[in-house]
C-alpha cells in the first residue's frame, strides 16, 4: 500500500473503505496456512451440520480449542490480526477505541444453487429490529474482509450504515411481500477482491455475499468494534488471548480492551 491510509473521509459517507495490497503475498500465505488448517478441523466435525443448515461461514477461529499442541500458532494468528498495517489504518479512522470481537470465515454453500442474502448482521441476533434502528448511530461493528482467494466479491449498499431501510430494502431483507433476500438491490456495488486487499465495512450496512462466479471462496473476516451493550454480550472470552499470551503479543490493545468489554467494564 502507498504511504497514506485509504478512504479516511469516505468511510463515514459510504460505510466501507478498501485498501488494495495492504498485505504481502507472504503474509497472506502465512494466514492461509493457519486458516485452512482450522477450516479442515471444523469441517471434519461439522460437515453434516454445514450441509443440513446450509451454512456459509464458521466463526471463532482464534478459539483455543483449535490450537491444542499449537500454542505458537495461536500467538501468530493474534499477531497477524492486530498487525501494525491494519491497526494503524483503523486507528486513523476510529482512534484507539476498538476491541477485537471475533473472526469468521466465509465459504461457498454446499448447494451451488443456494442464493446469497441481503442482511444487516444483527438481524440474526435477538436484538430487536427497532432497537437496531434507534441505536444505529451509536453502534460500531466492523468487518475487515481479508480474502485468501480472489473473490468477486461482496455486495454492499453504500451509505446504508447511516440510514434505515427503504420499503423495498426492508421487503428484500426479510423476504416479505413477494420479495426474496437474494434479489438485486438498486444502488448496490459489487466489490471484487484479490488476496492482499482488505475491505473494511460496517456490519450493520446492507450487504450480501456473492457465490456464483467464484469456484471457491475463503474470506477471513476480522470483527472489530466499539463497545455497545447490544453487541458486548456476544463477545466470547474463549476467542481471546490469555494474560500470558497477551504479554507475548506485539500489540495487545484490541485484546486488552476486549477483556474489559467481556468483564462489563467499558
Ligand atoms: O461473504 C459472504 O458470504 C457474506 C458476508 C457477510 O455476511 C458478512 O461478512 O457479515
Amino acid at each position: 500500500m502507498n504511504d497514506s491510509y485509504p478512504s479516511t473521509e469516505t468511510f463515514g459517507a459510504l460505510g466501507y473503505a478498501l485498501a488494495r495490497n495492504l498485505f504481502s503475498e507472504q503474509q497472506i500465505a502465512e494466514l492461509k496456512a493457519i486458516v485452512e488448517r482450522i477450516y479442515r478441523a471444523w469441517l471434519a466435525e461439522n460437515r453434516a451440520l454445514m450441509i443440513a443448515n446450509r451454512l456459509v461461514n464458521m466463526y471463532g477461529l482464534t478459539d483455543s480449542r483449535y490450537f491444542l499442541g499449537e500454542p505458537e500458532q495461536r500467538l501468530a494468528l493474534f499477531d497477524w490480526i492486530a498487525r501494525p498495517g491494519l491497526a494503524l489504518w483503523l486507528e486513523s479512522l476510529f482512534g484507539d477505541t476498538l476491541y477485537f470481537h471475533n473472526t469468521q470465515l466465509f465459504f461457498n454453500p454446499h448447494d451451488p444453487g443456494q442464493a446469497p442474502y441481503w442482511h444487516r448482521d444483527l438481524q440474526y441476533s435477538d436484538v430487536e429490529d427497532r432497537t437496531q434502528r434507534s441505536e444505529q448511530g451509536r453502534l460500531l461493528a466492523l468487518h475487515v474482509r481479508v480474502p485468501l482467494i480472489a473473490e468477486r466479491g461482496i455486495a454492499l449498499v453504500p451509505g446504508s450504515h447511516c440510514r434505515w431501510d427503504s420499503e423495498l430494502e426492508r421487503n428484500v431483507r426479510f423476504g416479505t411481500n413477494g420479495h426474496h433476500q437474494g434479489e438485486d438491490l438498486p444502488s448496490s456495488v459489487l466489490i471484487g477482491l484479490e488476496p492482499g486487499d482488505a475491505l473494511l465495512f460496517d456490519a450493520q450496512m446492507l450487504h450480501r455475499g456473492h457465490y456464483r462466479d467464484n469456484a471457491e471462496r475463503l474470506a477471513f473476516d476480522i470483527c472489530i468494534g466499539r463497545y455497545h451493550p447490544a453487541t458486548a454480550s456476544f463477545l466470547d472470552a474463549a476467542v481471546l488471548p490469555s494474560e500470558a499470551e497477551m504479554a507475548r503479543l506485539v500489540d495487545d490493545r484490541w485484546y486488552r480492551r476486549a477483556w474489559r468489554v467481556a468483564a462489563g467494564m467499558d
